[in-house]
């Protein structure tokens, strides 16, 4: 393909202190034009994945529109969904490859592709010729669709061999993943959300879902309307606990000795489905005895909560007949997040209530593809459908499927912040990163900085020059979601069809012929020819048969006709075994549900077909408060940025609405530290310190501090954070570290650059 020759790229103003980057509000893109063509998909951010229709003329996304007839969203967005339009032909957008450049005056000059492709194959050539296979890394993503996800795996352990790929659900997903195999042998959002709906009780732990997971709010809205009960646990008194029945303000790090507390009231009152238990669940005694230590006051001493208020949650919970648990980050973001899992899974279990009707449990997907993301193959550990890269029948049956032999796989590799930490110590010496921005996502970012200096060569795939790719010597330039098309995997485990709207422009390139074309310039394109993402779609229907994450029974077709369908979904059963609907398996458990583990031995995914409960001892975070660092800090999000902010912080009327961080704080912490609303304030850790304005608000806990995240360089909330990680999942410990706060001055550096140019 000929390539267009370009300027270099005119970076002058990104740069670490507080990006300036150019907003899309200055696009002028008339939304009232009439367009060519309406695209039905779905929203490119977060894991709800709302349907919705592209407005495209002259090849650019002009626009969104709502898409009523998709049943989980009814036409409704959010404010980052109605305005993701304005990326496509976004200033910032990467239209060709670029390197690394100290004589250009932003530090990166563009190169024709095809030299770029040239360039990444002979080092990463290179380097694993000289530093063995495992010396070249890839940090992948889970905004990819799930072809892509696929082919990434693929392309690791298939064309590199290398052990060492990870992605970013590393820092998202994974707790709840653990937990979900541990408790129920399978990792998927139990039930539909319609089950919401109908629920007597619904108990929210940890999840902003008004501004993390919005279109949920009207779901525990119809549950409230119809008589539900609504508990929300969380150490801020977020929008939706605004309007929840019962707030526990919960101590960051706590939710284990809040669980088992409740699970103590509801045995000690004998709320408990004797013969669910008995019938379909193992290990209930252990869990009892662990408990039993959790009285009510020792469970409020520990949690900050109200006694009162544990007896009242606990006995909604206990009579109910009807209920929905769902949790997200702010239980999972811990050193302990899969103990707090587990200890959340074992009062669904004591209840009986799941698997049935309004009975349900989920944990809050995050990214776009968090639930696809984490099933085929781009975890460390992991091959496609679920199966580990650790078991030889799993390696067979998968090798089987791509031709090769067992051997040739390399073995599981270690996850994103141990590669990171690697690369620190000399021992990987390359890396490749699509969809994922380190810099501004890990913990302790100051480290992550180092690292990515000592690297030998680092490529980039993105759409925008996010703020790690800055370190990169090859920047290559990838395709938005709209420019490409395959399945996601929603949150209630609905895999679903992203629909391309318009072409990359410029030089950029759907992601994965970026990838296939790097295995072609190294010789090692084996298996990585498709012609489209439907190819691979097709091979990973095979690759995925037969084990937990089965989506053999599922075509493009079935999708689109039945608005998603469910995994999993095989394309044959065995005999007497009723095949999925049409929409495949909408709700798990089902208490006569055949699935390929238990082979009819009971509905949860084991041998014997019962769930486990698991003993959750409470152990506290890594990193308590003491005299030096008295206050705890505690991360997450606002509802009109996401993530690392290299998207949203681009889009105009998004930034009006958060223009910066701030810091948290309740008004009697401010009054003892002598900080007033709007103040500067600096937040200081063991790791890194971080001035910004403080918002005063009387909906935090006193002892606790909170800063969203999606900020770069000196407003990073994760300059201040913790590296701890938990032991089984590897997530990072981003909802407790201990910090000092302090008055401060206005910091010159940005105080200038607090408002976006207009
Ligand atoms: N607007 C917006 N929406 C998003 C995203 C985004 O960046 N912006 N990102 C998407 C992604 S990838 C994700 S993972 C989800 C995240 O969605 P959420 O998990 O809902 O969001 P967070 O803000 O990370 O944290 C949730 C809550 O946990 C609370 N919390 C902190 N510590 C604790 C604790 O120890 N215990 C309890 N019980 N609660 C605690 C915080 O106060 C916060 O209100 O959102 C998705 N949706
Ligand atoms: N302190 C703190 N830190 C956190 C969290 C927290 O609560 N507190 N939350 C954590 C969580 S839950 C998450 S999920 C992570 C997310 O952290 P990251 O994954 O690092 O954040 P993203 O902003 O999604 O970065 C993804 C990059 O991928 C690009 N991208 C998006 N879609 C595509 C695509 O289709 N193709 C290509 N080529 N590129 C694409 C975007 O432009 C962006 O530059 O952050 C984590 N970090
Ligand atoms: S960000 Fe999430 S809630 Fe908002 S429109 Fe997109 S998918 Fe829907
Ligand atoms: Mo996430």
């Amino acid at each position: 393909m000929p390539t267009t020759p370009t300027p270099s790229l005119d970076l002058d103003a990104i740069r670490e202190f507080g990006p300036y980057l150019q907003y899309a509000r200055d696009m002028r893109v008339d939304t009232g034009v009439e367009p060519d063509r309406y695209v039905k998909t779905h929203c490119c951010f977060c894991g709800q994945q709302c349907g919705m229709q592209l407005k495209v003329k002259d090849d650019t996304v002009v626009g969104v529109e709502p898409w009523y007839d998709f049943p989980f969203n009814k036409g409704m967005m959010c404010p980052k969904g109605i305005k993701r339009y304005l990326q496509q032909s976004h200033p910032d957008r990467l239209l060709h490859a670029y390197k690394r450049d100290a004589s250009a005056p932003s530090g990166f000059s563009a190169m024709a592709y095809e030299e770029a492709i040239g360039r990444v194959a002979a080092e990463i050539d290179r380097i694993q010729a000289e530093h063995g296979k495992d010396a070249f890394s890839i940090l992948s993503g889970a905004s990819l669709t799930t072809e892509k996800t696929y082919l990434m795996g693929k392309f690791a352990h298939m064309a590199l061999k290398t052990s060492n790929i990870d992605y970013n659900g590393r820092l998202c997903m994974v707790s709840a993943a653990a937990g979900n195999k541990k408790s129920f042998g399978v990792d998927r959002a139990a039930n539909p959300w319609s089950d919401i709906l109908g629920a007597d009780v619904v108990w929210i732990s940890g999840a902003n879902v008004a501004e993390c997971a919005p279109i949920t709010t009207n779901y525990v809205w119809q549950a409230r309307e119809h008589g539900a009960k609504v508990i929300v646990a969380d150490p801020r008194i977020t929008p939706i606990a605004r309007t929840c029945d019962l707030f526990l303000p919960v101590k960051p790090g706590r939710d284990t000795a809040l669980f088992n507390g409740v699970l103590h009231l509801m045995i000690e009152n004998d709320w408990i489905d004797h013969e669910f238990v008995e019938q379909h669940t193992v290990g209930f005694d252990a869990v009892a005895e662990e408990v039993h230590a959790w009285t009510p006051q020792r469970t409020a001493e520990v949690t900050g909560v109200a006694e009162k208020s544990i007896r009242q949650a606990a006995e909604w919970w206990g009579q109910a007949s009807t209920s929905f648990l769902m949790h997200a980050r702010g239980i999972e973001h811990h050193s302990r997040g899969v103990q707090n899992v587990m200890s959340a899974i074992n009062i669904v279990l004591a209840s009986g209530r799941i698997g049935r009707e309004h009975c349900g449990y989920g944990t809050i997907t995050g990214q776009a593809n968090g639930q696809g993301g984490r099933e085929h193959g781009q975890k460390c550990d992991q091959l496609p459908g679920g199966r580990d890269l650790g078991n030889p029948e799993h390696r067979e049956y998968v090798a089987g499927v791509w031709g090769i032999e067992p051997d040739e796989l390399p073995q599981p590799g270690v996850d994103a912040y141990e590669i990171i930490r690697k690369i620190h110590r000399g021992e990987i010496k390359g890396l490749l990163s699509v969809c994922f921005n380190p810099v501004v996502s890990l913990p302790d970012n100051n480290y992550v900085r180092e690292a990515l200096e000592k690297l030998d060569f680092y490529v980039a795939i993105d759409f925008f020059l996010n703020e790690t790719a800055r370190y990169a010597d090859v920047v290559l330039p990838g395709s938005l979601q709209e420019e490409d098309e395959g399945t996601v995997t929603q949150l209630e485990g609905r895999v679903i069809k992203i629909n391309p709207a318009v072409q990359p422009p410029g030089d950029a390139r759907q992601d994965w012929r970026i990838i296939q074309d790097i295995a072609k310039a190294l010789g090692r394109e084996r298996g990585l020819t498709f012609a489209n993402p439907r190819e691979m779609f097709e091979e990973l229907r095979v690759a995925s048969k037969g084990y937990t994450n089965d989506y053999s029974g599922i075509t493009w077709e079935r999708v689109e006709d039945n608005y998603g369908v469910f995994w999993p979904c095989p394309s044959e059963t065995p005999e007497g075994v009723p095949e999925p609907g049409p929409q495949g398996t909408v709700r798990l458990f089902e208490p006569d549900s055949w699935n390929p583990i238990a082979q009819g031995a009971g509905p949860f995914y084991f041998p014997d077909g019962k769930a486990r409960f698991n003993v959750t001892e409470y152990v506290g975070p890594t990193e308590d408060v003491d005299d030096e660092y008295p206050v705890i800090l505690t991360t997450g999000r606002v509802v009109s940025q996401f993530l690392s902010g290299t998207q949203t912080r681009r889009i105009g009327p998004l930034i009006d609405h958060y223009p910066e961080p701030r810091i948290e704080m309740h008004p009697h912490l401010a009054a003892q530290l002598g900080i007033a609303d709007g103040d500067w304030a600096t937040a200081e850790s063991r790791r890194g310190n971080c001035t910004l304005r403080a918002q005063v608000v009387k909906t935090i806990r006193p002892d606790t501090v909170f800063i969203p995240y999606h900020w770069a360089g000196r407003k990073s909330a994760n300059q201040l954070t913790i590296s701890a990680q938990d032991p089984i999942s590897k997530i990072p410990e981003y909802k407790v570290c201990a910090v000092r706060v302090t008055r401060a001055e206005a910091p010159p550096e940005y105080e200038e650059k607090l408002q976006p140019q207009q």
